[in-house]
């Protein structure tokens, strides 16, 4: 692992109709996400939080467009400013540690990635497959939508922002904890035989030979592999601090084994941790968990 982390606080929400999400990254720093990862012997920069070149404000609208993308320009402009954050992150040799806000975010990190490696792994964590477009989303929120975004599916300025064309192949791709598809993502992912483990399937394996599946998959043909963590893979009793909850979801302990899996596989390039939402949650367990996640990605051991 990359012992070098700059911390990049995305303060979006506006992939998503709720806000709060977008103080995720100050509340994951208020659980002590610096001083966590420098007790590891980590050597953290917080380049502080972007919001793009604009301003939330509480209580505004929602921009209404009849094409099914809520936000359309907010959200393109803070990913064109992500991307190029990561994207200089990785070109200065430290590794990009990108604290959400909402999901869409992962369109701006995914196209700062593309530029440092041709065959990009993803490891997509959530209950959700994140691989609507517009067609097929049931709510017109962009959040649902960055994977297949990044894989070429969707609207066309966002798969070409940044830089042209699809960022990430869907062969190089791998979704864990999946229990909440819609019908156009399972299309998609039968379509495109993308590497799934639903949640059913990590009952039956168990985490430890799901993360050991994963590694085998990737290990070959990937340069890089970044993880995309949405808190939300986790079962809401463990981060209740999420605007889209499911239940029957992954534990803490779970997730620690596979980031601990993670971290000795020594492959992980980046990482998105998003969707905590602090004016959701119950006492910042849901930003404290986050920060505990993020440590076993970076060697913590329980001996
Ligand atoms: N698949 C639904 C729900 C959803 C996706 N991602 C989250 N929720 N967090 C959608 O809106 O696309
Ligand atoms: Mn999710
Ligand atoms: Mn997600």
């Amino acid at each position: 692992m990359n012992q070098n982390v700059h911390i990049i606080g995305a303060a979006t929400a506006f992939g998503q109709p709720r806000l709060g999400v977008d103080l995720g990254p100050d509340a994951i720093r208020y659980a002590g996400i610096v001083q966590r990862l420098k007790e590891l012997g980590i050597s953290v920069v917080d380049k502080g939080n972007i919001r793009g070149d604009f301003d939330i404000e509480a209580g505004q609208e929602i921009e209404v467009r009849d094409d099914n993308l809520l936000n359309y320009d907010a959200v393109k402009r803070f990913n064109t400013a992500l991307a190029g954050l990561v994207d200089d992150t990785v070109g200065n040799g430290a590794f990009p540690l990108i604290l959400g806000g909402d999901h869409s975010l992962a369109i701006g990190s995914l196209a700062g990635m593309k530029n440092h490696y041709d065959n990009l792994g993803v490891i997509w964590y959530d209950a959700h497959g994140d691989l609507n477009d517009s067609r097929t989303s049931p709510t017109g929120n962009i959040h649902g939508m960055p994977l297949g975004i990044s894989c070429g599916f969707g609207d066309q300025a966002l798969i070409d922002l940044y830089e042209e064309g699809q960022k990430v192949k869907p062969e190089n791709v791998v979704l864990i904890g999946m229990r909440d598809l819609d019908e156009g993502e399972k299309a998609y992912i039968k379509e495109n035989g993308i590497l799934t483990f639903t949640m059913m399937d990590i009952r039956v394996k168990g985490i430890r030979t799901v993360m050991q599946e994963t590694m085998t998959y990737l290990s070959d043909r990937c340069d890089g592999i970044h993880l995309s963590l949405d808190v939300d893979g986790l079962d809401p009793s463990e981060t209740p601090g999420t605007g889209t909850p499911v239940v029957g979801g992954l534990s803490l302990s779970e997730t620690q084994l596979a980031m601990q899996m993670l971290n000795e596989s020594d492959r992980i390039t980046s990482m998105d941790l998003v969707e905590v939402n602090p004016l959701l949650d119950d006492k910042n367990m849901t930003a404290e968990k986050a920060v505990e996640i993020a440590a076993y990605l970076f060697g913590k051991k329980q001996l």
